[in-house]
């Protein structure tokens, strides 16, 4: 679905008529998003707006380079004025006006050129809020924000929010919304709507094309993704002919990696296992592992990426991992032969995705023997999928996936959620999940700490 002229210059009007504007993007933050944030950021700045940007996490390193970087706080500040306004009767003008603080109390102490000040003329009131519009940038639902709504569902439910996003799944919350599932990120989204606006087209600077550029780059993996599609490469290269810096961008996301995370990848890939006849390709890595590397459970995310690059055959890719507290926790990718969020669900108790899915094991004395008893398992849901399928009618099995639209790809995933209805994603959905143990999802209301992935 693509945006029409009134959803464009709705939200154009939107941001004209305010001027505090808060932009926010979902937890456990990917480049698109960040992007996006910035690149709204970057615009309404140039036109004279008050902006703050706030993400509800710290952002990969990798990010750095991104113009604006440090501009992103992690925590909503929402204090709000509180005003105590003296009626003066006629005639009364003020001298002077002080305050002092003691003991938690503010005196305010307003000297009268003349007359008096009586008690009766004094009246409190709440100042406006300090934000006046809110800008949600590739976020398919307020929860994903993590604790940037959970903390603040009030603000939410006070000030307008704008919708932007390129996800199927968005729950269309907010006021007004900019929502393009046929835009390969929320950056070719904000591309469509600043050059739709003459005035907004003249601001987009090299910075500003380079934020742009990075969330397309990044979303698409460099135009490898299934949701690239013709339009999301001429905006590719309209943002290089507005100055985007794509040499700095594949520099510091693609080939900018630590060493620590090289080492782990390393001793990943070198310990891929393949069961031909089930099609089912993993790799693990232990605490042990996690420790010789000097490296950290977090920088094993973007492996899975590599396991279905390195054995594309496979219908079921898995990463095992065995986290520094000793749970272990697994991320699973499958063809669309296969579904793995219904693995994860049945086998696991876990969830996610048609294609993309995750689950946690108990800490185990044995961890090569715990992954092989969860691979064994694994096998056997694939022989019931496989078979359950095969009494199907061939009309009614799990389509190619040469036939699916282009999809959004890196839908922020709720991973492990059973409320939820299936949603369509891309293989490439929830590559971050792995670093997703994050503190976003301490008010969950399941009450699960460690739950991945707000
Ligand atoms: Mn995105």
């Amino acid at each position: 679905m693509s945006l029409s002229p009134q959803e464009l210059s709705a939200a154009t009007r939107a941001i004209e008529e305010h001027q505090r504007i808060l932009v926010v993007c979902h937890a456990n933050v990917d480049p698109d998003a960040l992007s996006g944030a910035l690149s709204c950021y970057e615009l309404f700045r140039s036109i004279g707006k008050d902006v703050t940007v706030v993400c509800p996490d710290s952002p990969p390193e990798s990010l750095q380079f991104l113009p604006g970087f440090e501009r992103v706080s992690e925590e909503i500040v929402d204090s709000q004025n509180f005003i105590i306004t003296v009626n003066l009767a006629a005639g009364v003008e003020v001298d002077k006006l002080r305050y002092t603080v003691e003991d938690h109390r503010v005196n305010i102490i307003v000297v009268p050129k003349n007359g008096r000040i009586l008690p009766q003329q004094i009246a409190l009131g709440e100042g406006e809020q300090r934000y006046d519009l809110i800008v949600v940038v590739d976020t398919a639902d307020l929860p994903l924000l993590g604790s940037v709504y959970l903390d603040h569902v009030d603000l939410f439910a006070e000030v307008p929010v704008l919708n932007i996003d390129h996800h199927i799944s968005n729950t269309r919350y907010g006021q007004l919304q900019l929502i393009d599932t046929t835009s390969a990120s929320v950056t070719e989204v904000l591309y469509h709507w600043f050059t739709h606006v003459p005035s907004w087209r003249e601001k987009i600077t090299g910075d500003l094309a380079t934020l742009l550029l990075t969330g397309l780059i990044t979303d698409t993996r460099s135009f490898q993704n299934p949701n690239t599609t013709p339009r999301s490469l001429e905006v590719a290269a309209e943002l290089l002919d507005l100055g985007a810096r794509q040499q700095e961008i594949i520099q510091n996301i693609y080939k900018t990696k630590p060493l620590t995370t090289l080492k782990i990848w390393g001793r990943a890939l070198n310990r891929i296992q393949v069961d031909d006849r089930a099609k089912i390709a993993w790799s693990s890595v232990s605490r042990e592992d996690l420790a010789e590397m000097g490296a950290q459970s977090r920088e094993v995310s973007g492996i899975l990426d590599e396991l279905i690059s390195t054995i594309p055959d496979a219908d079921v890719h898995v990463i095992f991992v065995e986290m520094e507290g000793g749970e272990i926790k697994a991320s699973m990718r499958s063809s669309p032969a296969i579904d793995a969020n219904l693995l994860a669900a049945q086998l696991f108790r876990g969830g996610g995705h048609p294609r993309a899915s995750g689950f946690r094991l108990p800490q185990a004395a044995n961890f090569q023997l715990a992954v092989l008893e969860a691979i064994q398992k694994i096998r056997e849901g694939v022989a019931a999928q496989r078979s359950a399928a095969d009494e199907l009618p061939a009309s009614e099995r799990a389509q190619p996936q040469t036939s699916a639209p282009p999809l959004p790809s890196r839908a922020p995933v709720r991973e492990e959620s059973t409320a939820q209805p299936h949603k369509t994603a891309s293989s490439f959905d929830i590559v971050e999940e792995l670093s997703g143990q994050k503190k976003t999802t301490k008010k969950r209301s399941n009450g699960r700490a460690d739950e991945p992935k707000s």
